[in-house]
């Protein structure tokens, strides 16, 4: 039984990076127990505040996210982070080394509904000279991420980590309290005929997604020549989960519902990691028309279109975007 071990994970031995994941994961093995207990706990429902992007904070959005802020600001390893549910940047150790970017609990109108929620994070070094704690910090491409993952709290606890050396899985044995190794590299099929969008958006994209959809559900009877089935859990973390696990598309692209807010997911707490994850794994991750993992970031709450998964899918699906 191989026990969660980033060391064996990485070419070189970074023990604060070590320290920071392990640090990570008992955060995640807190909220793996809170949302065990749901209804029993009174932690299920909204509480009355908005978060930056104006969507309504459940209980267990605020308590994740006050739990990984508290344990990453006391580790002495983190110069500043940045949540979906914080407005702004919020300061750690001055000597931290670490960035640590993350959505403490995403998916969460299926907390209710007893449904798929997980965590994802994002880290990053601080830049070469910068001293302080500050936004500009944070502005680097998804390339500079050192670390991703997500913990799913699903009929099982996972966490999915990549360090750069591929994907590895682990599940979370109750019975001693640790992550376990389960899957040793993640591989994602270049094939697939699993497609997962949020269809009541369909009359608001772009001409481009609205004519690849079309083919993809004209199956044997269209261009494709194959019948696509389809999946929608509402987590990203679920859905990337999916396609890591048995291959897919996934993609939530522009539209024109609101022209203030043509995308939804979030580019640092959301795209990055799982463009890491999903390229690390040998999928390929864009927004349409550019590689996520190379958007320069102008604000942390940035949103992006996303499509991602099996790789010849997804090729396919940038063809329609030329
Ligand atoms: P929340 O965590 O804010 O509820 O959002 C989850 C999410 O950003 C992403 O995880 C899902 O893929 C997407 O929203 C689901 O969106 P729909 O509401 O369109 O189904």
């Amino acid at each position: 039984m191989q026990r969660f071990d980033p060391v064996l994970r990485q070419d070189k031995v970074d023990l604060d990076l070590i320290s920071l994941l392990n640090t990570l994961n008992t955060a995640c093995k807190e909220i793996s127990f809170r949302l065990s207990q749901g209804a029993l706990a009174g932690i299920l429902g909204s509480t009355t505040d908005e978060n930056i992007q104006g969507e309504t904070q459940k209980k267990l959005d605020v308590i994740s996210n006050d739990l990984i802020k508290e344990i990453l600001l006391e580790s002495g390893l983190v110069r500043a982070i940045a949540s979906e549910e914080e407005d702004t940047i919020v300061a750690g150790s001055p000597d931290g080394r670490f960035l640590v970017c993350f959505d403490p609990l995403d998916g969460s109108s299926n907390i209710d509904i007893n449904s798929l929620v997980g965590t994802i994070f994002s880290i990053m070094e601080v830049p070469e000279g910068m001293q302080g704690a500050n936004e500009e910090m944070f502005l680097q491409p998804g390339t500079a991420q050192v670390a991703a993952g997500y913990a799913l709290y699903g009929a099982s606890t996972q966490l999915a980590l990549t360090t750069g050396q591929g994907v590895h899985l682990f599940t979370l044995d109750n019975t001693i309290g640790e992550f376990v190794l389960t899957t040793d590299k993640m591989t994602i099929c270049e094939d697939t005929q699993e497609f997962a969008i949020n269809m009541s958006n369909q009359r608001f994209w772009q001409p481009a997604m609205q004519q690849y959809i079309n083919d993809l559900l004209a199956g044997d009877t269209g261009t494709r020549n194959k019948n696509f089935n389809m999946r929608w859990i509402a987590a990203m973390v679920g859905d990337v989960h999916r396609v890591l696990t048995r291959g897919g598309i996934f993609t939530y692209p522009s539209d024109n519902r609101n022209p203030n807010k043509p995308y939804k997911l979030r580019l640092m707490y959301e795209a990055n990691p799982m463009s890491f994850l999903v390229e690390q794994a040998g999928g390929l991750s864009s927004t349409g028309y550019e590689r996520i993992m190379e958007i320069e970031p102008t604000e942390i709450h940035q949103r992006v279109a996303v499509i991602l998964g099996s790789k010849n899918e997804v090729e396919t699906c940038l063809g329609y975007h030329k």
